[in-house]
């Protein structure tokens, strides 16, 4: 421990804080821009400076350690004055409209600018003009908003270990981008969307799907459904105050009613089926000497990060496409037929904890009969702001369910969106077919949590399968490598591109600094499924009745030929 003081009262803190972390433990709040627990700390924005005593000059405090004897100043004129000049060269230069940027009142340098109290500015910048790269399906860069934080370039290349964004160009020119001012279209983005939401400011977000989806439910001839994700009902709630971690499965129900679709499903259904034929998919692999480890292929960013980095390694994909397109390819054959509705009058929506998935469903393989499986995709985010513009007030919802037919689905089914949880869900159905047995163990707590990298040993009737799960795609990239070495005994493999797997997705609500910088969101979030999968009676998809009817009335065995039209698919190097 180290004593030091801070506004002329002593304390005593643990000796490896730095002081803006110390003030904070003793209840001394530091404005702060730049700065993300273990993701950006690097002392670029200067809104959080002190003044200490024996230094002449102002301290960032985020990147400032303790030290015995220090005597701090958090808030004297000097310091409130250097921080009001800072934020005001931000706003000068920065593309304040306000009213129509997608992060207002969501935005941390509205926040800090209220909280500094700045009324005007006193510096007139050159102010920049809009300036858009919104090239691909999934992310709009406007650089006119951009505060050269580093936080999107830190999360891009620490967090995933990719490094597509960085600084460019000097001075007054900075900006942050791809390489050579590329779009994110032609860099080899994986549209993961974490660079999105660790961003104060309006300077990145999703491209926006919903005036598609009013139009559409509009269309009185089309046939609109919506399935939705497995990790939106954990965090949906965020965006109209609720805790973070409270699972609003009924309310979303209802709010997807009321809001026109003419279905209302559940992605976490398909997610039933995708265990069907990735379970089988592997049995086969394990008893025909096909390619180990099979490696899970349901989070788009993951199947674009290996497409793009290590495209020798794409055999061991499983052939499987993401729950989000079986559903897609099942609405538009198996409902159709069964319901005599064109499969060119239906619309499939999705609601995707995630970015990538807008990108995903553009790929011209991840079709049927030349129809896209799924039309438009929006995010959690997109969802909440569908739900504020029809004035429904969601807190006030009761609790509704989802329609039979695409909408049961099993415990397992919920768990996919948490990492760890394809390959537990997968476990369930695999252990219960070598077996021959209903087995009533279906809790594989090795493989749950948020530790980077998880490793297992489990023997099923004899036979000793190794597991790995990975989650962000710097860990994917260490399996990966150690595939590539040939040092990897794995069986089977989940990687999921965003850190803690879909929960923390791209498309999730964002939460500011100050609550990720004391709240694990992906262990929160978690909760909210796991716990929705303990209360379902039916936790194993196999054991799903909706399941067991689809093959039954429709696809015959898993991986049957037709299974295989519809729900398999390839990859390119
Ligand atoms: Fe996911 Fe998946 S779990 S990829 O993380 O396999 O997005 O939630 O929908 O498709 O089911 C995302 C979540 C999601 C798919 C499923
Ligand atoms: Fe990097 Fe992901 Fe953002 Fe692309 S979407 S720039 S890969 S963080």
């Amino acid at each position: 421990n180290v004593s030091l003081i801070i506004n002329g009262a002593n304390y005593e803190v643990p000796s490896n804080l730095t002081v803006l972390e110390a003030a904070r433990t003793v209840g001394i709040d530091i404005p702060t821009l730049c700065f993300l627990k273990d993701i950006n700390e690097v002392g670029a924005c200067r809104v959080c400076v002190v003044e200490v005593e024996g230094a002449r000059a102002l301290q960032a405090s985020c990147v400032l350690p303790v030290r015995e004897g220090m005597v701090v100043n958090t808030n004297t004129g000097r310091v409130r004055n250097a921080r009001k000049n800072t934020v005001e060269l931000l706003l000068a230069n920065h593309n304040r409209e306000c009213t129509t940027c997608v992060r207002s009142k969501n935005c941390e340098l509205q926040s800090v600018s209220e909280e500094l109290g700045i009324r005007d500015i006193r510096f007139e910048g050159a102010k920049r003009e809009p300036k858009f790269d919104d090239a691909s399906y999934s992310i709009v860069r406007d650089s006119s908003k951009c505060i050269l934080c580093g936080r999107c370039v830190s999360a891009c290349k620490n967090v995933q270990g990719i490094g597509i964004l960085d600084f460019l160009n000097r001075g007054f020119d900075t900006t942050v981008g791809p390489a050579f001012e590329m779009s994110m279209n032609d860099a080899p983005c994986i549209y993961c969307g974490q660079c999105m939401v660790v961003c104060p400011v309006g300077a990145l977000s999703e491209k926006s799907g919903i005036d598609r989806v009013w139009s559409a439910l509009e269309d009185k001839s089309k046939h609109v459904i919506v399935q939705s994700a497995p990790a939106v009902r954990a965090a949906l709630g965020e965006e109209f105050g609720y805790e973070i971690g409270t699972n609003v499965t009924g309310k979303l129900a209802t709010a997807l009613r009321k809001l026109g679709f003419a279905k209302i499903f559940d992605t976490n259904w398909a997610a039933d089926v995708t265990i069907m034929e990735e379970g089988t998919e592997l049995l086969g692999r394990l008893k025909n000497g096909g390619k180990l480890p099979m490696i899970t292929s349901c989070s788009p960013g993951w199947v674009r990060y290996i497409e793009f980095n290590y495209p020798d390694l794409l055999e061991h994909l499983s052939s499987c496409k993401s729950p989000q397109n079986m559903f897609g390819a099942l609405a538009k054959s198996y409902y159709a037929e069964k319901h005599g509705i064109d499969p060119k009058d239906i619309v499939v929506v999705s609601v995707m904890p995630c970015t990538s998935k807008k990108s995903e469903i553009e790929r011209p393989e991840l079709s049927v009969n030349g129809l896209q499986d799924v039309d438009i995709s929006i995010t959690t985010r997109e969802l909440a702001r569908m739900i504020k513009e029809a004035r429904i007030e969601f807190d006030k919802l009761e609790e509704g369910t989802f329609d039979a037919f695409m909408g049961d689905y099993s415990g397992a089914g919920v768990i996919f969106g948490a990492t760890g949880g394809v390959m537990e869900a997968a476990l369930r159905t695999v252990a219960d077919v070598l077996t021959g047995q209903d087995l009533e163990n279906v809790d594989y707590t090795a493989v749950r949590g948020i530790e980077g990298i998880k490793e297992a040993t489990v023997n099923i009737a004899g036979t000793d399968v190794k597991i790995a799960v990975a989650h962000n795609t710097t860990n994917a990239g260490i399996l990966l490598d150690k595939i590539r070495a040939g040092e990897a005994d794995y069986h089977f493999i989940e990687i999921m591109a965003c850190p803690g797997g879909c929960v923390n997705g791209g498309g999730q609500p964002i939460q500011p600094a100050n609550v990720r910088n004391v709240i694990d969101l992906r262990a929160e979030r978690a909760k909210a499924l796991y716990s929705e999968d303990a209360s379902k009676a039916v936790r194993k998809s196999h054991k799903n009745p909706e399941i067991k009817k689809l093959y039954d009335e429709y696809l015959g065995e898993p991986n049957s030929h037709k299974a295989h039209e519809l729900l398999h698919t390839h990859y390119y190097a």
